[in-house]
């Protein structure tokens, strides 16, 4: 559905007839053309699949994510009519918890201006850069308890900085970490607010205006799973208003097209999307991708199957 690195089409292209859907001009008429002869489709986590495509595809087997989250892929449609579905987890996990903390340092350390600060002269010219704010020590909430979210406060015990999660229910957690069930009072409680969580239909604007507002002006959002997760609306009004004192964010609604608000704001970290961008990881998830089709074309089982 979506361009892959060379190595990953190269693969793809050796294996089986492909068919690129993001390169097609007229793609009704590839869907027209060819829906009828196409098995297995291969997709991102930020691409997902519609359900117009899908009712073009009336043999499709498998639907192949390359990412973690399939809240773009019309599951119920692949349930319906037995079409497998995989995603590539754990191969990316401790990659965009990675991420997540660094995102959390960078903007409590102010390292983004910082660099310019230096860059442009300004040390030179005006002086030392201003006090930022401390990380370690600090409270941290984790909205989402999956795996990136356990990668994630392991990675934040080596700070020091104290962990309680929320979650569709209790989950055992390394260290025992205290489950507060609430978000509003998660958010009340926390300094660092980490959302982590898988995205659906369920879990839309989670993070809404009451949340970000107990986050409070001293608080900070970290998102790295989905814009739908929170309410951006809410989000922006608190990040202008100062309700909120800063976001750091990897995702955003009808990205890579910003709301501009964004764009004029001292108090946010934006990042593009790339939680699972390193080169390993992502040859990794190309890997785990190409492999579930295999083993689906041969009978086998599938390695990290979603339906
Ligand atoms: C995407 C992601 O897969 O894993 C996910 O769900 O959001 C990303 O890793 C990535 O954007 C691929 O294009």
């Amino acid at each position: 559905m979506g361009p892959y690195p060379k190595w990953d089409e190269d693969a793809l292209d050796a294996k089986f007839t492909t068919h690129r859907y993001y390169e097609a001009d007229d793609k009704a008429a590839l869907l027209a053309e060819h829906g009828g002869t196409i098995r297995g489709l291969c997709t991102k986590g930020d691409l997902g699949v519609s359900r117009d495509v899908l009712e073009k595809l009336p043999n499709l087997e498998i639907i192949s994510v390359y990412g973690v989250g399939y809240d773009a892929v019309d599951i119920e449609f692949a349930r319906d009519h037995g079409v497998r579905v995989t995603n590539t987890p754990d191969v990316l996990t401790k990659e965009c918890a990675d991420l997540g903390v660094a995102m959390m340092l960078a903007q409590a350390r102010g390292m983004v201006p910082a660099e310019k600060w230096v860059r442009d002269g300004s040390w030179a010219k005006l002086g030392p850069f201003g006090l930022q704010t401390r990380a370690h020590g600090k409270r941290a909430g984790i909205l989402g308890m999956g795996r990136i979210g356990a990668e994630i406060a392991r990675r934040l015990a080596a700070f020091d900085i104290e962990v309680r999660y929320t979650n569709r229910s209790p989950r055992e957690t390394e260290g025992d970490l205290e489950f507060v069930a609430d978000p509003v009072q998660l958010a009340e409680w926390a300094d660092f607010l980490f959302i982590t969580l898988a995205a659906s239909a369920q879990t839309r604007h989670i993070v809404n205006r009451q949340v970000i507002e107990a986050l409070g002006p001293d608080g900070m959002l970290i998102n790295l799973s989905r814009a739908a997760n929170v309410d951006e609306a809410a989000l922006l009004d608190a990040l202008e208003s100062g309700a909120l004192g800063s976001a750091a964010l990897d995702v955003f609604e009808d990205e890579p097209h910003l709301d501009p608000r964004f764009l004029a704001l001292d108090n946010v970290l934006l990042q593009p999307h790339h939680a699972s961008a390193t080169l390993e990881t992502r040859k990794a998830m190309g890997q785990l991708m190409f492999d579930n089709l295999v083993a689906h074309f041969e009978g086998r089982d599938l390695l990290t199957p979603v339906v």
